[in-house]
């Protein structure tokens, strides 16, 4: 990033933004932020120019009023989100005023894929919560939104070829409370909501492992055809799909190409993690097959760095979070990899050893280990890569206030490792810019931890 800044502010208030039509809903989305109006001819403009690349900007405030260009519509959404961020945090509540200092910025991203990832299967989670999350890592220009949406104690998304998924999957969570499940219209409108803000959707269907929601609801797809209850416990039960069961195929055919239809985003996820029950071969024929119906959706598989043990054609993309060897596998093979290595990018690992909840399996991870790593570190090249993501599983986490609290500051950490080239990141800059999150989530009432590591700004 380049940025300059010149003495003096400007005040925005009562000046008008104007956008050509392709940036109309982002010129909107600004206006309705700001608290200012859209005109033919505004101080505040938008505009486009595709010469400085994917999602970059350039964003100049001066005297006069605002003018942002982006690279394509995205560049200009997150030269928007800056331009909030650069005003008083009360702003974002609506209560600021709307004096920016004179800056000039050039910005382009690192990585294109800089991801959030919210496991909805162990406890719900509505999509208010998460259209919610969606708004403040936006802010952040966090661009993709992975949901997990299966696993062994729930299936959150309806296939209304397979009703009893969500009618018997979807009906429960760890520790027995009652879960639920999203409609086709529910998932559109979040589908919607994120892609206003230039956030992809990215729909995880976890299989054949972590599969016991699909198990209890269609026990045909089982080895056993034996019917097995819907898991209440945080723990992984031993429930996977049998490959040589007759209903398996079908079933994969028709959940992918529903989930491809409701999702119009680029990327399917289909899980593929920690799967002990089936045999190596089985396992290999399965993630095959998985690919190759992803395709027939039009879509580029995404499996966790366990597809690394299996021969498959590329494109795909492996989610690493293990084994750093099944990444470099991976990239053998000519697939990208999504770093998020669960030392570093875990949202359910406690921040320090004082913490009052969170796993440990992987160590604590606090802002400072969110932050100061490379995904190079492991030896994968820069090409290899497709990004970053933070991931927040849930088998202990029940309430929004945990999700926030695990959430921020450190997804802020993991949002720049994604955007920012190595050789321009600082721990002790990251920290006294992070500090100032904390007055921005208070303003959006976002819950964060106020980790010691920081010196939290005033607010
Ligand atoms: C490992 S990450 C899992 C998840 C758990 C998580 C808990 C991955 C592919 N599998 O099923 O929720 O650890 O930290």
């Amino acid at each position: 990033v380049l940025l300059e800044q010149q003495d003096g502010t400007v005040d925005l208030a009562g000046m008008r933004i104007s956008a050509p039509d392709e940036l109309g809903a982002e010129a909107s989305l600004l206006g309705a932020a700001l608290g200012l109006i859209t005109a033919a001819d505004g101080e505040i403009t938008l505009s486009l120019d595709d010469e400085l690349g994917p999602e970059a900007y350039a964003l100049d405030v001066t005297a006069q009023g605002v003018a942002i260009v982006g690279g394509d519509a995205a560049g200009a959404c997150w030269g928007a989100q800056t331009l909030r961020q650069l005003l008083p945090p009360a702003t974002l509540a609506g209560e600021g005023g709307l004096v920016a200092p004179l800056v000039h910025v050039e910005d382009a991203p690192r990585f294109g894929w800089r991801g959030y990832m919210v496991d909805v299967a162990r406890h719900f989670f509505t999509i208010e919560d998460l259209e919610r999350q969606v708004e403040v890592a936006a802010l952040h220009k966090v661009n993709r939104l992975h949901v997990h949406l299966t696993d062994d104690q729930g299936w959150r998304l309806e296939i209304p070829a397979w009703p009893r998924l969500t009618e018997v999957g979807g009906a429960s969570e760890v520790d027995g409370g009652e879960g639920g499940w999203y409609t086709t219209e529910d998932w559109a409108s979040l589908v919607a909501f994120a892609a206003a803000r230039h956030v992809v959707v990215v729909p995880e269907i976890d299989l054949p492992g972590h599969a016991g929601a699909a198990l209890a609801a269609y026990p045909e797809l089982g080895a056993s055809g034996e019917a097995v209850e819907l898991s209440t416990s945080a723990v992984q039960s031993d429930a996977a799909l049998s490959w040589e069961a007759e209903a398996t195929p079908g079933f994969v055919s028709d959940v992918l190409a529903e989930v491809a239809r409701q999702s119009p985003g680029a990327w399917l996820h289909v899980g593929a993690d920690e799967v002990d029950e089936i045999s190596e071969e089985d396992y290999a024929s399965f993630v095959q097959l998985l690919r190759d119906e992803v395709v027939a959706d039009g879509r580029t598989m995404v499996g966790w760095d366990e597809i690394g043990r299996v021969e498959l054609e590329a494109p795909f993309l492996a989610q690493h979070w293990r084994d750093p060897d099944r990444a470099l596998a991976a990239a053998e093979m000519g697939g990208t990899v999504i770093a998020s290595p669960a030392e570093h990018t875990y949202l359910d690992l406690v921040y320090d050893g004082d913490a009052d909840y969170g796993q440990v399996w992987a160590g604590a991870v606090n802002v400072e280990k969110a932050y100061a790593w490379d995904p190079t570190d492991e030896g994968l090249l820069e090409a290899e890569i497709a990004g970053v993501e933070g991931c927040l599983w849930t088998e202990y986490i029940d309430d929004v206030e945990k999700v926030d609290f695990m959430t921020w500051p450190r997804l802020a950490a993991l949002a720049e490792v994604g955007w920012t080239a190595a050789a321009d990141r600082e721990w002790a800059d990251f920290g006294e810019r992070v500090s100032w999150d904390g007055a921005r989530l208070e303003a959006l009432g976002i819950g964060y931890y106020r980790s010691p590591e920081l010196d939290w700004a005033e607010l």
